[in-house]
């Protein structure tokens, strides 16, 4: 089925960003209605999507004065990559419904900020191709929804590899979709095709559900997937989805070089508690083996500290990069990346952290 009709945002400017909370509703003025929600929405009551970005309030950033801290460094590192910020674009499907660039426009901000990663998702609206073009030598991962044919799963691995893919990130927890009711109102389709993917879709992806495609993807992952992208590519491999510890070592028994915390943006199982509020524990059981990247809530510096100091490593930034790429396209995101690190250094210079170590090391107090 060829693409339908779908007038996505196409200007490009730089964003003044206050705060990206108010992102989403100036995203909702100009994204078309269907494509917003399945951007905006999560599975259920939203209550997990919710918990996600209040549970950070339980936590507390403690003040420290007299703290002898000027111009914080935010610069870290993960696997082979010096970063400049602690903090990279998540994987997220299908960025065309917010930008006509789509995930060329979301590579080209990543790359004109600098020192940071992008990413790609297996549903991506763009080719490897077209995101090249605006990622340029930008470092990236690649998120596989995989197939049921390990032969096509090969062929997906080679050509992210080709492209460049210095790690694999297996999505655990989408074998279905959440219950996205705002979806389901709207009778959600993708209004566009998903160049990875389609080769193992009886479409393009246009005019498909997320449940169609999720229903042709593999749907009965196991830990033995982690070994075989893992020994087949000679990537590291993330486990993505992780929200308890038994998860989190059982990933690290099986090969898992990175767990990635995450329920989804609260996009799939409703009433699990927020991302942040299991992120302690899975730090203790990983105990520093592999790293740990940590999504789902993040709006603020506020969080980023607070999830590195409770034993993130890296964080990933999904909705607020997307509602910026619809509101300035690839301008759009490079501001979005450039609020979050200033913000960052706000936070860590009242906090008396010089240092993405002494952040990690902070103590956090427990808030009722
Ligand atoms: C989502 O809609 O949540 C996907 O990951 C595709």
């Amino acid at each position: 089925m060829s693409e339908i009709n779908y007038n996505a945002p196409s200007e490009v400017k730089e964003l003044n960003i206050i705060n990206t909370i108010e992102l989403e509703d100036m995203a909702g003025e100009i994204v078309p209605h269907g494509g917003f929600n399945y951007m905006a929405g999560g599975s259920g009551d939203e209550f997990t999507l919710r918990r996600n970005v209040e549970c950070f309030n339980y936590k507390g950033i403690l003040p420290r004065v007299a703290a002898n801290v000027e111009f914080p460094d935010t610069h870290t590192r993960i696997f082979e990559h010096e970063l400049k910020v602690p903090f990279i674009m998540a994987p997220i499907a299908a960025h065309g419904l917010a930008h006509e660039s789509k995930e060329a426009g979301t590579a080209k901000g990543i790359a004109e900020f600098g020192g940071s990663l992008m990413s790609i998702s297996a549903y991506s609206g763009a080719s490897f191709e077209e995101i090249d073009a605006g990622l340029g030598d930008t470092p990236r991962w690649f998120q596989i929804y995989m197939s049921k044919d390990d032969e096509l799963n090969k062929n997906i691995l080679d050509e992210a590899k080709k492209d460049g893919a210095s790690a694999i990130i297996l999505t655990a927890d989408a074998t279905v979709s959440g219950n996205r009711d705002r979806d389901d109102k709207n009778q959600f389709v993708y209004p566009f095709g998903m160049p990875i993917v389609s080769r193992y879709l009886t479409g393009t992806g246009a005019n498909m559900s997320l449940n169609n495609i999720y229903g042709q993807s593999k749907q009965k992952i196991d830990l033995d997937d982690i070994r075989f992208i893992k020994e087949y590519s000679g990537l590291p491999v993330f486990l993505k989805g992780v929200q308890t510890p038994e998860d989190a070592i059982a990933g690290i028994a099986n090969g898992a070089d990175g767990i990635w915390v995450s329920n989804h943006g609260g996009r799939q199982l409703d009433g699990a508690p927020g991302s942040f509020e299991v992120l302690e524990e899975i730090a203790e059981a990983v105990a520093g083996r592999v790293p740990i990247v940590f999504d789902s809530g993040v709006r603020r510096g506020e969080h980023i500290f607070k999830a590195l100091a409770s034993g993130a490593d890296i964080i990933a930034i999904g909705r607020p990069v997307l509602f910026s790429l619809a509101l300035g396209g690839w301008k759009g995101v490079k501001s979005v990346f450039e609020y979050f690190e200033k913000d960052l250094q706000r936070v860590m210079q009242l906090a008396g952290t010089q240092t993405i170590a002494d952040v990690k090391n902070a103590r956090l107090k427990d808030l009722k």
